[in-house]
């Protein structure tokens, strides 16, 4: 396999684009014939981390087992995108440590949360202003914006494509 294997960390809120952006690029790459695998929610709190809510706590061991799992990943010469809120500072710190500073790299999917709310794909947002969800990214659970992403998508700014355009021109170069 002559590959090396990376992690693209994909911070945002609820909303943002994160997983949207990560499935085309992922399609991206392996259409170019490179080995690739998506963390997020989708596949990793319906299993591994079916256990976890979205305490504060419950947030960092979230973050903390999809770090263990990518590095291995990793490790292995995957390219591991993974597509978590991933909401502070301190969890972000926490994945970079565990991943290891030479393969994590940080892409913040920006838009500011009042887009988030009017996309409200699935209804969440309602949900979370009417107090249905407790512990809302963004509502009454804090986001805080990456200090240092190496990348930022502004998903509000551009369509799809022009991010999409956006990660390649960034990543493939370092692949
Ligand atoms: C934030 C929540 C919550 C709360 C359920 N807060 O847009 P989605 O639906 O598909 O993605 C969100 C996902 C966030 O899980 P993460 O594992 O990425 O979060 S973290 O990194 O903070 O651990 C949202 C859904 O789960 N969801 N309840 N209270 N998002």
């Amino acid at each position: 396999l002559q590959q090396k294997g990376i992690v693209i960390w994909m911070v945002g809120l609820s909303g943002s684009g994160k997983s949207t952006l990560a499935k085309s690029f992922e399609k991206y790459l392996h259409d170019s014939g490179k080995l690739t695998q998506i963390l997020d929610g989708d596949n990793l709190r319906t299993g591994l981390n079916a256990n976890l809510g979205f305490s504060a706590e419950d947030r960092e061991e979230n973050i903390r087992r999809v770090a263990e799992v990518a590095k291995l990943f990793a490790h292995c010469g995957v390219i591991t995108i993974c597509s978590f809120i991933s909401p502070t500072t301190s969890i972000r710190q926490m994945s970079r440590e565990i991943i290891g500073d030479d393969l994590y790299h940080e892409v913040f999917v920006e838009c500011p949360i009042e887009v988030c709310e009017k996309r409200d794909v699935k209804g969440l947002y309602a949900k979370a202003r009417r107090g249905e969800i407790k512990n809302f990214t963004g509502i009454d659970s804090p986001f805080e914006n990456p200090e240092n992403p190496s990348l930022i998508v502004n998903t509000d700014l551009k369509n799809l494509d022009d991010c999409l355009q956006d990660m390649i021109k960034f990543f493939v170069p370092i692949i």
